[in-house]
């Protein structure tokens, strides 16, 4: 601990006076910026070991950001994001002089009542992406830890819901896994393997899936997934990295947001194809049909869809069990609509960022979440767990009641609990289109979303709009809600907000209506009342 002040003087000083915010995805801004932040962030992630008494993960990476960006967030003992009453001491941590930096560790301490002297020293899990920045950045994160302390355990690069996964495996004993990659792909493809031999003959399904893996890490990790699945499912790579640049004109986002192919695939009638993001914690789907239309599944259909399958589960199990979904405000009003009165299964929202989704999901036996770009997972509670699993094996229920509960066992063990994980997340849907035997585009006929625009406009201070209702009404300034209702109010099935993004300087606009033309009008004209 001494040394925290002198290594940070002689290797990591903070250079300039810019505020850097831990936000909804940690720090994010440009790697160049970042070398103090992830020193500081080092020594944070002992501080929260040293209280927890258990390991921390620290994963380095920017998402989908542009690859001259980079950022940092921890990851608390079960591999969920860090808590929020922490991220003020992060932000207050990553911002102050250096010679102020002694006294701001310890009065964290002091508030957290963590014991300095303990004599521990935590082992600290990091990893990061394939960002050049993120090696250095890795070993200023490396001093940070071992001036405070503790060890760090370096699993070089990985995926973000990989390193999320590790932490959790450590600090349950290896009960959710082993903690190294391997295990990682041992036991999703251990579950994928066991789910596919119980389906049926299938027709339509095609178990081939091109994916776009937005240059970045995904594309190694999916590769080595490959070879555990052997021919139970074929994965065609592409956008790895070997000539493009990361997150340029590819990956989840640019798909989502663009509503078009990413550049590098070609796309053919018939084929199904899917997009990781940077850091392969978000997936989309996509394909064009016959007349060469692009249509895009994103979260809200992979949501829709593993819900029915959770749903025909249960229900086939005869358990009782409170499932829900979870959505945020840019969940396409046809998928909420399908949700809540086809499958009949309850649906709340929740203001952007995957912490408000996670803690939501949490309150259900079985939490479905995803956000419409393609970032979501299912959480089971403990009880609703063991539940399943004594199912299986009761011999009170049908034949038919055990198989289900017995299939649910193994599809938990194929779900990523820790955060949306675009591997996972893909092995996961395409066990439910074998199941249902469907193809892409039957999959998509599941509702019909309502044609959509996302703009995002820079203004002064993006701070002076203020939300409420998660987000889906604005109470600052005064007035604009009144505008957007009016202009909403004026077209067939309307819907559209404004929110200050939490992780760029814009603030973003979601328009939805009846023609992808009205939806386009809707959002300019609203984008208009913001500036
Ligand atoms: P902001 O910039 O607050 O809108 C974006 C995404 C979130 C979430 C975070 C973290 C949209 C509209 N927003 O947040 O869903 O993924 O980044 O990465 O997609
Ligand atoms: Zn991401």
């Amino acid at each position: 601990m001494e040394r925290i002040e002198e290594v940070a003087n002689r290797l990591h000083p903070r250079t300039g006076t810019k505020f850097i915010q831990y936000g909804t995805a940690g720090f994010r801004t440009k790697g160049s910026e970042l070398d103090h932040v992830m020193y500081r962030m080092g020594i944070l992630a002992v501080l929260r070991a040293k209280l927890k008494g258990a390991t921390i993960g620290v994963m380095i990476t920017a998402s989908h950001n542009p690859e001259e960006d980079n950022g940092i967030k921890l990851v608390d003992p079960m591999g969920e994001m860090l808590e929020s009453a922490w991220e003020k001491y992060a932000t207050e941590l990553a911002n102050v002089n250096d010679s102020e930096l002694m006294i701001t560790v310890k009065k964290i301490a002091s508030k957290e009542q963590i014991d300095l002297n303990s004599g521990t020293s935590p082992v600290i899990f990091c990893a990061y992406d394939t960002r050049p920045s993120s090696i250095p950045l890795s070993e200023a994160v490396r001093d940070g830890i071992e001036a405070a302390g503790g060890s760090l355990c370096n699993f070089g690069k990985l995926t973000t819901p990989q390193l999320h996964y590790m932490v959790r495996c450590k600090n349950t004993d290896n009960c959710y896994g082993t903690s190294t990659e391997e295990g990682y792909y041992q036991k999703l493809s251990l579950a994928f393997i066991k789910l596919r031999q119980i389906q049926g003959q299938t027709q339509k399904y095609q178990n081939t899936v091109v994916v776009d893996a937005a240059n970045g890490i995904g594309a190694e990790k999916a590769k080595f997934l490959k070879t555990y699945l052997k021919d139970s499912l074929n994965i065609e790579i592409h956008n790895d990295g070997t000539n493009g640049r990361l997150n340029y004109l590819c990956g989840a986002d640019y798909v989502k947001v663009q509503q078009k192919a990413p550049n590098g695939l070609t796309l053919k009638a018939g084929s199904k194809y899917a997009s990781f993001d940077g850091d392969a914690d978000r997936i989309v789907y996509y394909y064009v049909d016959n007349g060469g239309t692009f249509h895009l599944l994103d979260g809200d259909k992979i949501a829709s869809l593993v819900a029915s399958y959770l749903q025909t589960l249960v229900s086939e199990s005869g358990l009782t069990v409170n499932l829900g979904l979870v959505q945020t405000a840019y969940a396409n009003g046809s998928s909420t609509d399908f949700i809540t009165q086809t499958l009949q299964v309850p649906v709340v929202c929740v203001p952007t960022g995957v912490k408000h989704l996670h803690a939501r999901a949490l309150q259900f036996d079985i939490g479905v979440y995803f956000e419409a770009n393609g970032h979501g997972t299912v959480l089971f509670s403990d009880a609703v767990t063991e539940k399943i699993r004594s199912a299986a094996s009761d011999v009170n229920l049908t034949d038919k009641q055990r198989k289900s509960a017995s299939e649910l066992c193994i599809a938990i063990n194929l779900i990523n609990q820790t955060v949306g994980d675009a591997i996972s997340d893909m092995l996961l849907v395409e066990i439910v289109l074998g199941t249902q035997d469907l193809d892409i585009e039957n999959w998509d006929k599941m509702y019909t979303d309502l044609p959509n625009r996302q703009l995002k406009v820079k203004v002064q201070d993006r701070t002076v709009i203020e939300t409420t209702d998660a987000e889906r009404r604005a109470v600052k300034p005064a007035g604009l809600q009144e505008n957007v209702d009016n202009l909403v109010s004026k077209v067939p099935n309307g819907r559209s907000f404004v929110r200050p993004s939490g992780t760029e300087d814009v603030v973003r606009i979601y328009a939805e209506a009846d023609t992808q033309q009205n939806a386009d009008k809707l959002a300019v004209e609203v984008a208009l009342k913001v500036y």
